[in-house]
């Protein structure tokens, strides 16, 4: 049972973000400017845009801005899923949605480890992108032997992690010595290896068969692969990356620029080769990148099939993988069928197309218990006794992490696996079924609808 000296979840979350984003600084020092130059562009859109200054006041956002991050790692076995689902629960993270990248030609199947009520984001939004390697989908009988063969002799947590992962769910759990021990202690999993456990000639066969099986595949352990800060303008971000040394990849992903921005769009850049000691040779592998995103407002069902269907007819459209050469096409053709998607949150709230929260106004704190106060919450919504802003997306996009994937693979690496998506062995192997995210966003808005309610109508 838990009791009054364990730390709370979310704040082992917190210190374990934190130390990620401390360990990820020191190891990656391209992560170093990148999150300055975000932080530049974000106090800059918060200076000259104060309606969406108000709104991320409104919402909390503005507090979590600059402790937002996700980050990304691939798993090579049923038990190490498992076990992570297990570590990340001691941190209050959960796994929501269920993401096949294989007809992307990605060969993992995926979901994000997060916190999943408003309260929980609120005090550490930390999420982590979990892949698991379809080793079924290797070809080649041997390799897929000697993959097997090789990720069952690795080891990916510390004892002590294991220890403590254990006893928390024992207790209910942990203390604040212990909350940081194992903070300590599952940071190991995710930290970066210089040498291989393969030989130089193996890691090339792995590497033949797919770039991402590979980097799984011959080390021993999950690196962290990225980690990315949000900023409130990606175009800035993007724009300004070069006058950085940064050179991001040539088209953002997810919806085009709009006024009320929906979804996620995110962009990344190559990390560089980095010296690698094989068993028996020295190389080089590339692995880590450099991600940023840009947050805007959950969608629907019907909101995402508008999204999914404007997105296909877009590339449909172009015809190709979008690349250098056909950005500004792609750019264009995007915005072209976008157009179809309301862009202003009253037109988007009256077709039910996206997810919002509702706040008390002082106004409508003020008219409370008045006779004329009207008893619905349309009516107080009209009469602005409730102010609504839009719940923000937490999740990812299929299609955009295939992209995320693809570009910093290289495109040689794209295959077609003709493999269909099986989340039923996904959630054999990870213990526990997937949440679906769209069920939690209408559990946010609910609770902030019923709160407007009580607090003006009770
Ligand atoms: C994960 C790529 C997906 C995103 O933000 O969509 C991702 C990976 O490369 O392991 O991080
Ligand atoms: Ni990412």
């Amino acid at each position: 049972m838990p009791n009054a000296a364990h730390v709370s979840p979310d704040e082992i979350r917190k210190g374990f973000s934190k130390a990620m984003s401390d360990m990820y600084r020191d190891e990656v020092p391209l992560y170093g400017a990148l999150m300055e130059l975000v932080a530049e562009v974000n106090a800059r859109v918060l200076d000259t845009e104060p309606s969406l200054a108000h709104q991320l006041q409104r919402t909390g956002e503005i507090q979590r801005l600059d402790r937002e991050r996700h980050g990304a790692i691939r798993l090579g076995t049923a038990a190490e899923l498992a076990t992570i689902n297990r570590l990340f629960a001691v941190m209050g993270m959960q796994p929501v949605g269920y993401y096949d990248l294989t007809p992307a030609g990605v060969p993992v199947h995926s979901t994000a480890f997060r916190a999943v009520h408003e309260h929980a984001l609120q005090t550490s939004p930390f999420r982590v992108f979990t892949s698991l390697l379809r080793l079924e989908l290797i070809e080649n009988p041997e390799l897929r032997a000697f993959a097997e063969t090789a990720l069952a002799k690795r080891s990916i947590f510390t004892p002590g992690a294991l220890a403590l992962i254990e006893q928390a769910q024992n207790d209910g759990g942990l203390d604040a010595e212990d909350a940081a021990h194992f903070i300590r202690e599952a940071l190991e999993t995710f930290r970066w290896h210089h040498t291989a456990t393969v030989t130089a000639a193996q890691y090339q066969q792995l590497s033949d068969q797919h770039r991402l099986i590979a980097d799984v595949v011959a080390f021993k352990g999950p690196h962290i692969n990225h980690l990315t800060p949000r900023t409130l303008d990606i175009d800035q971000v993007q724009a300004a990356m070069p006058g950085k040394g940064i050179t991001p990849k040539a088209v953002i992903e997810g919806p085009p620029r709009r006024q009320c921005p929906i979804l996620l769009r995110q962009t990344s850049f190559k990390a560089l080769d980095e010296a690698i000691a094989f068993t028996d040779a020295q190389g080089s592998h590339s692995a880590r990148f450099g991600e940023i995103e840009q947050r805007g407002v959950a969608l629907t069902p019907k909101g995402r099939a508008l999204y999914d269907q404007l997105l296909n007819a877009a590339r449909d459209e172009l015809g190709a993988f979008p690349n250098e050469g056909n950005a500004a096409r792609y750019t264009q053709l995007m915005e072209q069928h976008f157009q179809a998607f309301p862009d202003n949150h009253t037109q988007m709230r009256e077709q039910g197309l996206a997810y919002f929260r509702y706040f008390v106004t002082p106004k409508g704190l003020a008219a409370r218990g008045h006779a004329e106060q009207p008893r619905t919450l349309e009516a107080l919504v009209a009469a602005g006794h409730v102010d609504v802003e839009p719940l923000v997306y937490e999740d990812f996009l299929p299609v955009s992490a295939a992209g995320i994937f693809q570009s910093n693979l290289g495109d040689a690496a794209q295959s077609h696996y003709a493999a269909p998506s099986n989340q039923a062995a996904f959630e054999q192997a990870l213990g526990r079924q997937t949440i679906d995210e769209l069920k939690l966003y209408a559990e946010t808005q609910q609770r902030s609808m019923d709160a407007c309610l009580d607090a003006l109508l009770a």
